[in-house]
């Protein structure tokens, strides 16, 4: 990472706009920062909390760095990303270092800068391995890269919960899932997959929502563990009813 980011003159660091504080990595951006390389910070996957939200959230942060808001599902901002590059580059031949959290959508905004799908990407994280080199224009070499942790781990529960750690990665999927539940009903969600949550208990919850998606085990026990899988999955996803 930090041979990457010396070896380019640019660096995007792509953030979930749905996690801005817990996708940003203040460890690139110390490194960008002693290697002198501008840093722009990306908010992703803004569909699905709406611009004016994500730029609320900017202010919060005290981020002092060029921001620019996309979708790269919507295919929204394009223009100002390519601005933004231009004038950070001043026009001149670039390497730009395109870094991040795992599943933030580091490929999909190179994909969104070519106009054409390029790079592979994937709901599950970790997906991009190596360095990968696109060039979007006669001046602008991208660099997409595989997506990194800061070494303070944060625990897998909290991974999962912003998408850096896939359902399948998990120990425990059952603890995520109830705490997923819980960060629902307290942003006022009422059901999720058409069982009503408020006021219900979390474990209760996956329960009924594993009944409800016929997530049975043998003997017709509700499958919490593949239910609790299922909802991570769709909500990393980013679907939008869940
Ligand atoms: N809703 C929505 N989903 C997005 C957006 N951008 C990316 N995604 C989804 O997020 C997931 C991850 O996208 P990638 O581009 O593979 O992410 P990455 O950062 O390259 O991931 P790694 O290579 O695993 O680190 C995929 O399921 C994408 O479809 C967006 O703007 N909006
Ligand atoms: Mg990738």
């Amino acid at each position: 990472m930090r041979r990457t980011i010396a070896g380019s003159n640019v660096v995007l660091e792509i953030i979930d706009a749905r996690f801005p504080e817990q996708t940003r990595n203040k460890r690139i951006e110390n490194i960008a920062r002693r290697n002198k390389k501008k840093v722009i910070v990306v908010f992703n996957k803004v569909d699905l909390i709406g611009t004016e939200n994500a730029r609320k959230a900017a202010q919060e942060m005290d981020l002092k760095k060029e921001t620019v808001f996309v979708s790269c599902t919507e295919k929204t901002g394009t223009a100002k990303l390519r601005k933004a590059i231009f004038e950070a580059s001043r026009g001149k031949s670039v390497k730009v270092s395109v870094v991040g959290y795992p599943n933030t959508g580091k490929s999909s905004v190179i994909n969104l800068l070519k106009g054409r799908k390029t790079m592979r990407t994937s709901s599950t994280a970790g997906f991009t391995k190596g360095e990968q080199y696109a060039r979007v224009s006669e001046k602008i070499l991208l660099i997409d890269t595989p997506g990194v942790i800061p070494l303070t781990e944060m625990d897998e529960t909290s991974l999962a919960l912003i998408g850096a750690r896939s359902p399948g990665q998990l120990q425990e999927p059952e603890l995520a899932a109830e705490k997923l539940v819980k960060l629902l009903q307290g942003r006022g969600k009422e059901e999720i997959c058409g069982v009503k949550i408020k006021g219900l208990d979390t474990e209760k919850a996956m329960e009924e929502i594993a009944l409800r998606k016929g997530k049975l085990k043998k003997g017709g026990l509700p499958d919490v563990k593949a239910a609790s899988k299922m909802l991570l999955l769709d909500w990393q996803k980013g679907k939008k009813n869940l």
